[in-house]
């Protein structure tokens, strides 16, 4: 029976080849998957929530290897044009990958991060919003269907940070882990646009310490979004329960009640090798997750109270 389907695609020799389109495909939501080093060839799945194979029958060959569906293409440009420009403090994804590079574009029009846009964000004739991008050879293209008259889809923010102002409040506690929390929520931020002046670290003990220097942040009203982040090691404590209940708790509850949003980027695992994998060493990072998290529910939080077009509430 089918289980997926997988494009394998060589981007080149060494794992630095794999990096601009690793970290481009990440910032645009795609999964990190299975990864290996071995026989001379390393590699990294990046998974979408569905995939499928097109066949066409048409006069034009496509001139991009894949198409990616998003829900809005016009915020995952912003996401394309921003990733190109911004550089970043640190690498993740594939182990043994080097520093940082500038960003800043090329005289050629391709991004330090070796991004081209091929095709600038348009109207397409069948009703789409559709653009296409170069990254390491790879030609990708996105698209997304325009709102049919009458139908509702509900309200979706922009990955928008430029003016907004956040708190990351970090535990020290597994700060081997923490830190690198810490670096991808940061890096979340500086792609969707935040001035790192805007950002504001606190450091507390441990998890449990969490939820008040969040709420006290959230209470200055001084924040768009407060990031919330720590790991809880069951193997470290016998009240592991009771801190991981706790901080889940506070947060929620600083949340609702100064209606400052909260991102919720602590780590509860059974073993530390579990949260090496979710803090961006092997695959994905829960604070890089946390990081737009909060941005979306700060653009939301807006967005919402904004009154309707035509003046009704
Ligand atoms: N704090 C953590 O952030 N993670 C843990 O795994 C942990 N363990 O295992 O004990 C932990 N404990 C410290 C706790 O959060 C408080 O700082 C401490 O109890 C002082 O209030």
């Amino acid at each position: 029976m089918i289980r997926s389907i997988i494009f394998p695609r060589a981007l080149g020799k060494s794992l630095d080849d794999l990096q601009p389109a690793l970290e481009l495909f990440r910032a645009l939501g795609f999964a990190p998957g299975k990864e290996w080093h071995e026989g001379g060839s390393d590699g990294i799945e990046m998974l979408a929530p569905s995939g499928g194979i097109e066949f066409i029958a048409a006069p034009d060959v496509p001139s991009i290897d894949v198409m990616v569906k998003v829900s809005d293409a016009d915020a995952a440009y912003e996401i394309v044009k921003k990733f190109g420009e911004n550089p970043h403090p640190s690498r993740t994804g594939l182990s043994g990958a080097p520093g940082a590079d500038k960003g800043g574009a090329r005289p050629d029009g391709t991004s330090a991060q070796g991004i081209t846009i091929r095709k600038e964000i348009a109207d397409t004739p069948y009703g789409a919003r559709l653009f296409e991008i170069e990254v390491s050879g790879l030609r990708v293209g996105f698209l997304s269907y325009a709102k049919k008259a009458g139908e509702t889809r509900g309200s979706e923010a922009r990955l928008d940070a430029a003016g907004k102002r956040f708190a990351i409040v970090v535990s020290r506690f597994n700060s081997f882990i923490t830190e690198r929390l810490l670096e991808g929520a940061l890096q979340a931020l500086r792609q969707c646009g935040a001035n790192p002046d805007d950002i504001t670290i606190v450091h507390v003990p441990g998890a449990f310490e969490i939820p008040a220097a969040a709420r006290q942040l959230a209470e200055t009203k001084r924040y768009h979004a407060v990031i919330c982040i720590g790991c809880v090691l069951r193997g470290d404590t016998l009240h592991y329960e009771v801190i991981a209940n706790e901080v889940t708790r506070g947060v929620g509850q600083s949340a609702q009640e100064t209606g400052v949003p909260h991102a919720f980027g602590v780590l509860t695992c059974d073993t530390l090798e579990q949260a090496i994998e979710r803090a961006g060493l092997k695959a994905g990072n829960k604070g890089f997750e946390a990081g737009l998290t909060a941005v979306e529910m700060a653009c939301l939080r807006e967005k919402i109270a904004e009154p309707a077009a035509g003046g009704k509430p």
